[in-house]
């Protein structure tokens, strides 16, 4: 029977229907595909990380082991379990286990902090949570510890930093769980975060049919194969590092996962030389990094370095055309979300191309309208506003009814908030953006969330927040703050907004990188905030 999941909004029958007749959809779920390949490859290497190498057999092994240890706490079929590691093999073996027991990982990038993780497992009423004992300086112990105590009966792991210890080693302990079907291919297989565009971060339900295919078809469009050896330097559990083409990508094919802790010249050339990296997926700040590094460059080969894929947030043209000359690599081009849709450059495109857009679809079976702002259809050169549907978008968030009123039509398509043209072939250019998101170098920032929590700074009487534009990072965030009355400018500043922001326990790279003290904010003829008036200021 399939799992029914209170709060996720199903696919119509007769829509699911079509799409498993067509093949779009498979009777596979995320693990099998694994296991299977596992299977196939079972001497070769599935991962490294540090001084840690792991076979398909090991992880296969250590997979089933904790498996088996997860299944002894209690944790099974439906249950949600958040997972917030940072890029460390236990991410993968946790992943994985949690699937072979029917299990649903929530998918908390390591810089998320007490408010989004609270929100996480408050809302999606959460049966576990995995962590490490520290990351970058924040003691997550004392959170674990904080949420068992608001939670009792949360099963808390606490990992050491780099991803092992002993709670890891006692989960481990276990003989290895039977393989046995304990989820279905149209269950509810993981919940995906973004930082959205409202004052909590959504969830974003996949079930194992429409991450599947993405990824599937993703693996031929980015040349991933047996061969291939794959960069992971952005946060493991970005949709980029999970499934464009991913990890999953790389091991249904029978390749490599490198993982690095961050995307930073000096760690990311050092491991491409060393394991011969050919495929990483990256975002513009870290290209704009490897580009202006020319004196690190020199002292590495990075001659195995086949494609880079590059996404997640509009790519300067004039770094763009660099890549392939100074890199050495083709320079693939996406535009991707988390709640589906995948677009990337086909491989072997023409360099203008390469250098100007952001893909084609993924799937045949992707429907995208562009359209005016009274909901007519533009021609192929307009931009427009993109809406989307089909086999790897979801149909509504995870329990957030008011937000899918709008954020979908009644025809079940999304409202990407983005600006897209598409030429005659169907390539697609990201012009422009109309939902009130930042995009910092990729990663997504509510502004509505860091408002409410500024608001309540004493002293603060109104606040907006925005995206200001930055050379590196596209966007960096800039708070305009009107003071209450009488209240001295001096105890309103950027550090002390700050400190108040990391009390509240919000993830740092949502933080105003600079903040401005106003009389009053510039509004529109109709009395609301202008945000391009104060983008532009
Ligand atoms: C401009 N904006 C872009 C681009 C994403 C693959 C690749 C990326 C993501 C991702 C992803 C952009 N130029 N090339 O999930 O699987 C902005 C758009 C989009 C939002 C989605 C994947 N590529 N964007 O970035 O859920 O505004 O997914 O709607 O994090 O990023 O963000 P996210």
């Amino acid at each position: 029977e399939p799992l029914l999941l209170d709060g996720f909004v199903p696919y119509p029958t007769d829509v699911a229907e079509r799409y498993r007749r067509v093949g779009w959809w498979r009777d596979e779920t995320l693990h099998e595909v694994f296991f299977a390949s596992a299977g196939r490859n079972p001497g070769k290497t599935a991962v490294v990380h540090d001084d840690e190498t792991l076979t398909y057999g090991d992880l296969a092994d250590r997979i089933l082991r904790v498996a088996a240890g997860l299944s002894g706490l209690g944790i099974g079929r439906g249950d949600r379990v958040v997972v917030h590691l940072p890029n460390v093999p236990a991410f993968l073996i946790v992943v994985y286990a949690l699937w072979e027991v029917g299990a649903i990982p929530i998918f908390a990038p390591a810089a998320h902090r007490r408010t989004e993780i609270t929100n996480f497992v408050e809302r999606a009423g959460a049966r576990g949570y995995v962590t490490v004992a520290e990351h970058d300086g924040t003691d997550l112990t004392a959170l674990a510890a904080e949420l068992v105590a608001a939670h009792p009966g949360l099963v808390t792991i606490v990992l050491d930093p780099g991803g092992r210890g002993p709670e890891l080693d006692r989960l481990l302990a276990n003989a290895p769980l039977t393989h046995e079907r304990r989820s279905l291919p149209q269950d509810v297989a993981l919940l995906q975060t973004s930082g959205g565009t409202t004052g909590r971060p959504k969830l974003i339900p996949h079930t194992h049919e429409t991450y599947w295919h993405s990824v599937r078809l993703s693996i031929p469009l980015c040349g991933i194969g047996p061969h291939s050896v794959q960069l992971i330097a952005v946060p493991i559990c970005h949709s980029m590092a999970v499934r464009s083409p991913g990890w999953l990508g790389v091991f249904a094919s029978g390749g490599t996962v490198v993982l690095a802790p961050n995307g930073s010249p000096d760690t990311a050339f050092p491991l491409i030389e060393k394991y011969g990296v050919t495929q990483a997926s990256i975002v513009p700040p870290l290209v704009m990094a490897w580009l202006n590094s020319s004196s690190i460059r020199g002292k590495f080969d990075l001659s195995s370095l086949h494609s880079l894929h590059v996404g997640g947030a509009k790519l300067p043209r004039e770094a763009a055309r660099r890549v392939r000359p100074e890199l050495g690599a083709i320079l693939q081009q996406g535009f991707g979300m988390a709640e589906g849709l995948v677009n990337y450059n086909r491989l072997d495109v023409d360099e203008e191309t390469s250098v100007t857009c952001q893909g084609l679809p993924v799937s045949p079976g992707d429907e995208l309208l562009v359209i005016d702002d009274d909901g007519d259809p533009v021609g192929p050169g307009e931009p427009g506003h993109l809406l989307t549907r089909g086999p790897s978008t979801i149909r509504g968030y995870f329990r957030a009814p008011e937000l899918n009123a709008s954020a979908f039509t009644e025809d079940g398509f999304y409202r990407t908030g983005d600006i897209i043209r598409r030429d005659e072939r169907g390539y697609i250019t990201v012009v422009g953006r109309s939902k009130d998101q930042i995009n910092r170098g990729g990663e997504k920032v509510a502004p509505e969330e860091v408002e409410n929590l500024i608001l309540a700074y004493e002293g603060v009487h109104d606040v907006s927040v925005v995206g200001i534009e930055d050379r590196v990072l596209g966007e960096r965030v800039k708070g305009f703050v009107v003071l209450r009355e009488g209240v001295d400018p001096s105890t309103v500043t950027l550090a002390r907004i700050r400190a108040h922001l990391r009390e509240c326990g919000l993830a740092a790279y949502k933080m105003p990188d600079a903040l401005e003290i106003v009389e009053e904010f510039p509004r529109t003829a109709y009395g609301k905030i202008s945000k391009l008036m104060q983008r532009q200021a």
